[in-house]
């Protein structure tokens, strides 16, 4: 029987691994939401396929599935990939799932963090969000691990940690008044270091342009290694992003990471801008919470990205940078298979694909 802990982490000697460090599992869930995804979410269903697919040549995938779509998405997916009935509001396993931590004693637990999807009655983006706030100890339950319900809202998509000490954070995302508003910085920082056991927080201002997040630091950066990430970059000075992406340069480069080194900033660049057009946003039902109109700009970034045993599984975007990103990804990570996917489904309903996966550590 699994349990749910009162203690914390870092006092049970317990830490959040990097994204590169040795994994067990990845889980996703199924897309469905019909004001999310478009036409019912049949073409964001085959491209989770596409997904799931790359990402299991190294990696075992657990799919979760309303009961309504378990045959489809069973036809739809190659036996090798895990299917199992799970209730959920929509699909981003990135956030709804656990923020896993281990020991060194071979032993993993999982952080249970609150969700509002993405902005509670404030700003959120549906309403209600009880399904998806459920899924993380689900998860953790099925996989016979305990795990720490942890006292704030936060999305693991707000998050990048580097296994080393250190968390990458946005302001915009986790000082946002609709997370957690009774909090200030310090405290926001001292749950962190208790639940992650991380002892340095780099704060970022601002997230990717037009995030639906509140500018979650996953669309924006990715950790390649301790003391070395990568950022979304903007060249043209009239395009909103290009402050964005130089405000982000300049904290990443003054500020050290947990063990005093100056962090390396490899610039990503930045796909489009994208648009959604009037067909794509023809598809998707209205709602209060998400608005999907023709010409809106998309919020694309190649940052957003999997790492998972070796192989990155990157977004495809824009075909006139997908190559270029291609060969940045292989400088920076030698030996490692580098696949990409066409994203831009995910990219409609929100997120890519970090965000729509959930990396289990191997213990
Ligand atoms: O982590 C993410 N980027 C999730 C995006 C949610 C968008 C919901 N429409």
């Amino acid at each position: 029987m699994t349990k749910q802990l009162t203690t914390t982490p870092k006092q049970d000697g317990f830490r959040m691994p990097a994204e590169h460090e040795p994994q067990s599992g990845v889980w996703m869930a199924w897309p469905e939401r019909t004001d999310n995804w478009r036409y019912g979410g049949k073409p964001a269903q085959a491209t989770f396929v596409e997904v799931a697919k790359a990402i299991a040549q190294t990696t075992p995938v657990t799919m979760v599935v309303s009961a309504s779509q378990f045959e489809n998405a069973r036809s739809m997916l190659p036996s090798d990939i895990q299917l199992l009935e799970m209730s959920t509001d929509d699909s981003w396993m990135r956030d709804i799932g656990p923020s896993y931590v281990v020991n060194d004693k071979g032993e993993r637990r999982g952080v249970d963090w609150h969700f509002n999807a993405w902005g509670g009655l404030v700003d959120g983006l549906y309403f209600p969000w009880d399904k998806d706030d459920a899924v993380a100890r689900k998860v953790c339950e099925t996989l016979g691990d305990n795990s720490y319900r942890a006292p704030i809202v936060l999305e693991g998509g707000s998050i990048h940690v580097d296994g080393d000490g250190t968390l990458y954070t946005t302001e915009e995302c986790l000082l946002h008044p609709s997370r957690n508003p009774d909090l200030d910085r310090a405290q926001i920082e001292e749950v962190l270091k208790a639940y992650l056991s991380v002892e340095k927080v780099i704060w970022i201002p601002q997230g990717l342009y037009n995030d639906e997040t509140n500018g979650h630091v996953d669309n924006l950066i990715h950790v390649v290694r301790p003391g070395e990430v990568v950022l979304t970059w903007c060249e043209d000075d009239t395009d909103p992003q290009y402050n964005i992406s130089r405000m982000a340069m300049d904290a990443l480069l003054t500020q050290k990471d947990a063990k005093g080194r100056q962090i390396k900033v490899h610039k990503l660049p930045m796909p489009g801008p994208l648009f959604i057009s009037e067909d794509e946003a023809s598809g998707v039902d209205a709602s209060d919470g998400m608005e999907r109109v023709p010409g809106e700009r998309l919020a694309g970034s190649y940052a957003n990205y999997l790492i998972s045993n070796e192989h990155i599984i990157y977004p495809l975007l824009d075909e006139t940078r997908d190559g270029e990103v291609a060969s940045l990804l292989s400088e920076l990570y030698p030996g490692y298979q580098i696949t990409g996917v066409d994203a831009r489904e995910i990219l409609l309903g929100g997120g890519n694909i970090h965000c729509i996966t959930q990396q289990i550590p191997q213990i």
